[in-house]
């Protein structure tokens, strides 16, 4: 073991000889340590570490997980998987985020920079012990100290680097389907937004588009004017998203396919032949991302649409997912010849069964695959979780060629912490169930501790059918969600906003409406995440460390001035809420038409209706609003709307910017403080405008404790 300082907080400690993740770029300076902070490490058996948690202590992180905030009581293996079923006792879904913070008597955090399989056991094995696990000794671990969560998250989060930013109008409202067949059928569905006054930014389009599911192709017969098509919709207000798959279809002819083996960028297998498995377009090959050359050259493929007009992309199948291969196939094959004609007891029909079951995503085949990495030969189940980050960080590379400073949508399933730099996430195929509501709103605070800002889950669910409600509930929570899109599966009931009755339809309207009154507020507070290395989705306790807000699973801070308490649970007309101070509460339905309630400290029951999404606005805070479009790019925010609750002084400070290029990281931006104070009978408003800002008019609304508002304008 080696031991390096980075900073006065944080120690890496090397174990063997890792591979590089490109996760941390900070060397730091070699000093000797005889023993690693806080844990006892273990080499017999397989390697791992161990600590004894102290009763009250809480364990933050792990991203994209089942279970709640506080990961205690689970067991937890870090293998990106195609896991289409989330259910709890799932170990695995398609991200792989090996940063926890331990919150007791000893706070900490903890970041395993290993590529391959971790198990993370918080308590589940042993109730006090939290236990990490690695097959091999070839690892770099981070041990970062702080005061506390917030801030060991913010130590950590400086240490991966800036996030990823997408253009504005990826914080406009997205839908998605698989199964949006032909340009009719995308053309009625953006027909339906307009005609039903929602606003929208972006359609999907799924596998669906494709030849034959081939990469980089366009079906003639369904899309027969692509080019044009990409024109009509865009001068209808609307972008299209393609989707882009990991394996390359096998096919005499197809450009991709041939390059790639001639060029030998695609992943190999034990015998040193191109890898093969079957995903949607039938046999594949798979790009070799984790070689410089291959994903250089598949990034650049990305132009073939860029150009003509795509400003956006999605990465799907990427864990990689394998339906099967020949290998399993043929197991499989042989098990039902084996028991061919034979009267098969009950275990022997099980574990046929099984055979077909588990031919998906196998390790055993995993283990067959090999990469060229800078021209030494690496086992993937070694890198595995390389897989998709370096398929995003392709497309990234590829796209920045084409856009110069032009910012682009990008976002992909599979995952590994470092990823955020190049795009952002989506949470892949959940369900159509409540619970899946609440897995969302636990999710988010944990993908934030990890590094990933541009997140969201299929709004409405993927799989199942959704009932009215349920979309207006999911729809209610993703407007805070920065990646805003409703997806759903071929073959389930269409979810789009107008596709039940029209009561549904007038709800959703306004649901979707604030979405966009609310963008000047997101964006800044996603930028400001950005740009100062802090969370988006913030838990309750990060903030107030009470013992109940430790415990609140179920309600988020959304940037510094708000709280939200999503309703989760079907025909509820309420739900329980906790204060951790006094706060406004704001129900909205139709968000211009405002009414505010001072609520104390504590518990309560709230009532909420269907049509209702209660945010708290919290003390000497403030929260500024806009005006809603039918797109990001017709909003018209030169008027902006200031909601305080003010018992003394609030500041808020607005960020915006041009939402296009990445300019701001040369400073251009603007950045508005507004200060309110209040005096004896009144208040004082302190404006300070930046020389980049375009608004001019601030109307604002004060309430204080006792709940008297007080209106005020001011010209800038
Ligand atoms: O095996 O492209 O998670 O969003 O609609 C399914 C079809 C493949 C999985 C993705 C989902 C997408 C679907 N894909």
């Amino acid at each position: 073991m080696k031991a390096f300082v980075l900073d006065e907080n944080i120690t890496k400690y090397t174990f063997g000889k890792p591979f590089d993740t490109e996760t941390v770029f900070l060397k730091g300076t070699e000093i000797t340590r005889e023993n690693i902070e806080f844990f006892k490490i273990n080499k017999e058996e397989k390697f791992n570490l161990t600590y004894n948690m102290d009763i009250s202590q809480i364990v933050f992180g792990l991203g994209e997980n089942q279970r709640g905030i506080n990961k205690r009581g689970g067991i937890y293996e870090s293998f990106c998987k195609d896991e289409p079923n989330h259910t709890p006792n799932k170990k695995s879904l398609y991200g792989a985020h090996n940063f926890i913070v331990l919150d007791g008597n000893e706070k900490f955090g903890v970041f395993v920079d290993f590529p391959g399989k971790v198990v993370f056991d918080v308590g589940f094995s042993n109730n006090n012990e939290l236990k990490i696990s690695l097959g091999e000794e070839n690892f770099d671990i981070y041990i970062i100290n702080g005061k506390n969560a917030r801030s060991i998250v913010r130590k950590f989060l400086s240490l991966i680097g800036e996030s990823y930013v997408p253009p504005k109008w990826a914080f406009g409202y997205q839908q998605s389907r698989w199964s949006y067949k032909n340009e009719n059928t995308v053309l009625n569905i953006a027909d339906s937004f307009i005609k039903n006054d929602i606003p929208c930014d972006a359609i999907y389009l799924d596998i669906d588009y494709m030849d034959k599911f081939k990469d980089f192709t366009i079906d003639s017969d369904n899309f027969p004017y692509f080019e044009s098509f990409i024109k009509r919709m865009k001068n209808k207000g609307f972008r299209l998203v393609p989707i882009i798959d990991a394996g390359v279809k096998i096919e005499k002819g197809y450009n991709v396919y041939e390059e790639g083996v001639e060029k030998g960028y695609f992943c190999t297998d034990t015998e040193g032949k191109n890898f093969t498995a079957a995903v949607w377009p039938g046999l594949c090959h798979f790009p070799d991302f984790l070689n410089k050359e291959a994903r250089r050259w598949f990034g650049l493929k990305y132009k073939i649409l860029a150009n003509i007009g795509i400003e956006g992309f999605w990465n799907d199948m990427n864990e990689p997912a394998l339906f099967y291969t020949k290998r399993g196939l043929k197991e499989a094959l042989n098990e039902v010849k084996e028991c061919e004609g034979k009267n098969l007891d009950v275990y022997s029909f099980f574990n046929l069964r099984s055979k077909f079951s588990n031919i998906s995503s196998a390790d055993e085949d995993y283990k067959s695959i090999y990469h060229n990495v800078d021209g030494n030969k690496v086992n993937h189940y070694k890198v595995h979780n390389m897989y998709g980050y370096n398929m995003l960080k392709s497309a990234s590379e590829g796209l920045k060629e084409v856009y110069n400073n032009k910012r682009f949508l990008l976002f992909s399933r599979a995952s590994y912490i470092g990823m955020h730099k190049y795009g952002g996430i989506w949470t892949g195929d959940n369900h159509s169930w409540w619970e899946h509501i609440l897995l969302n709103i636990k999710m988010m605070a944990s993908l934030n501790m990890c590094g990933f800002l541009y997140i969201g889950a299929d709004t409405g669910g993927f799989s199942t059918d959704a009932n009215s409600q349920l979309v207006i509930r999911w729809t209610q929570f993703s407007i805070f969600t920065p990646l805003f899109r409703n997806h759903s599966s071929m073959g389930t009931r269409n979810q789009e906003p107008f596709s039940f009755d029209d009561k549904t339809t007038d709800v959703l309207r306004n649901v979707i409406k604030f979405r966009y009154a609310l963008i000047p507020y997101i964006y800044s507070e996603y930028m400001k995440a950005v740009i100062n290395n802090d969370m988006y989705f913030i838990p309750i306790c990060f903030e107030y460390d009470d013992k109940t807000s430790r415990r609140i699973e179920n309600q988020l801070l959304v940037g510094g001035s708000i709280m939200i308490a999503p309703v989760y649970e079907e025909n509820s007309a309420g739900r329980y809420v906790y204060c951790p101070e006094d706060m406004l509460l704001w129900k909205v339905s139709d968000f211009k038409n405002r009414k505010f309630n001072v609520v104390k400290k504590g518990h309560m029951y709230l009532d909420v209706e269907l049509d209702e999404i209660p945010i708290f606005i919290r003390k000497d805070n403030i929260l500024v609003i806009g005006n809603t479009a039918s797109n990001v790019d017709s909003l018209d925010n030169r008027e902006l709307n200031v909601i305080a609750f003010v018992e003394n002084k609030a500041e808020y400070i607005y960020y915006d910017d041009d939402g296009i290029s990445f300019d701001y990281k040369k400073g251009n931006y603007s950045k508005i403080t507004i200060k309110i104070e209040k005096t004896k009978n009144d208040y004082n408003i302190d404006v300070k405008n930046s020389k980049n800002s375009f608004l001019n008019k601030l109307n604002f609304e004060i309430v204080d404790q006792e709940g008297t508002l007080s209106k005020k304008t001011i010209y800038i």
